[in-house]
């Protein structure tokens, strides 16, 4: 499905949350997430709306942030009606069924009553996906599975990635995409979208084994379909939304290239 619009996959797509995503996609002209990884409230609203305008999706660590309350949520959630994108949660959860079904629905964050989107590490077994279901499926949201990472060295690579690939087809009503950094073949049927972190047009690495590639490689070569972009965004000196419209382009562009060449 790489060579098809995001707007035909949306209406070939069950799940509500991924459909809607295909389309918002589609009509903001948008394949940019933005990673804001900022640890005040103040700092993180006012990141959300300088890039909403060129995001479709807002991607959160929401237990970075020093003086959480329900209130930011409240902020965030009227950021993303203003702004027309979507909240993806990274939580990479990453335990047994019913501890994760209680870190997803309760605690200090809530994460199911506001993200649109969370991710889960496949380390556990498919429990990790039936814990995570039963609390966001009756909500319409939607999952993806963490089959790759962009760090040097990471052990999500061969038989695990494949097993995650396979557990998804079997979950596809609620695990719709993954954090990847390439499209993997595909089976009949399968319309899973791919996000990919690790993203970046100035820099190629952090010190810390993150691995930073351009948003054409990204898009064009390895057949993702979201970037997602932190630091080469909000990262010192830069001004946000200018960086956020640039790597919109970019992302965009690439997408154009990859549907038109058939
Ligand atoms: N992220 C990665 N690599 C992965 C999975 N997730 O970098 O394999 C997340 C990080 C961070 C963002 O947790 O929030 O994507 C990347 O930010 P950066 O562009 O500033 O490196």
């Amino acid at each position: 499905s790489a060579s098809k619009t995001y707007l035909e996959r949306s209406k070939l797509h069950a799940n509500p949350t991924a459909k809607a995503f295909l389309e918002l996609m589609e009509r903001k002209k948008s394949n940019l997430s933005v990673a804001v990884d900022v640890t005040s409230k103040a700092a993180l609203l006012d990141l959300a709306d300088k890039v909403g305008p060129y995001i479709c999706l807002l991607k959160t660590h929401i237990d970075v942030v020093d003086d959480f309350d329900m209130d930011l949520v409240e902020k965030l959630t009227a950021l993303a009606k203003k702004h027309d994108f979507m909240i993806f949660e990274d939580r990479k959860f990453a335990d047994i069924g019913n501890t994760v079904k209680l870190q997803y629905s309760s605690g200090v964050y809530k994460i199911a009553s506001w993200a649109d989107i969370t991710n889960a590490h496949m380390v556990p077994g498919e429990g990790i996906i039936q814990g995570l279901r039963e609390v966001g499926k009756p909500l319409n949201r939607a999952m993806l599975l963490l089959a790759e990472m962009s760090s040097a060295g990471t052990l999500a690579k061969g038989d695990y990635t494949e097993h995650t690939v396979e557990m998804a087809r079997k979950y596809s009503d609620f695990v719709v995409g993954f954090i990847a950094m390439q499209r993997y073949a595909e089976k009949e049927g399968d319309n899973f979208i791919y996000m990919t972190p690790g993203v970046g047009l100035d820099q190629k690495s952090d010190g810390m084994g993150q691995q930073w590639k351009h948003p054409r490689e990204v898009i064009l070569d390895r057949g993702s379909d979201v970037i997602i972009v932190g630091r080469g965004v909000y990262g010192a000196g830069r001004d946000p939304a200018a960086e956020a419209k640039r790597y919109q382009e970019a992302g965009w562009d690439a997408y154009l290239e990859r549907v038109h060449q058939k």
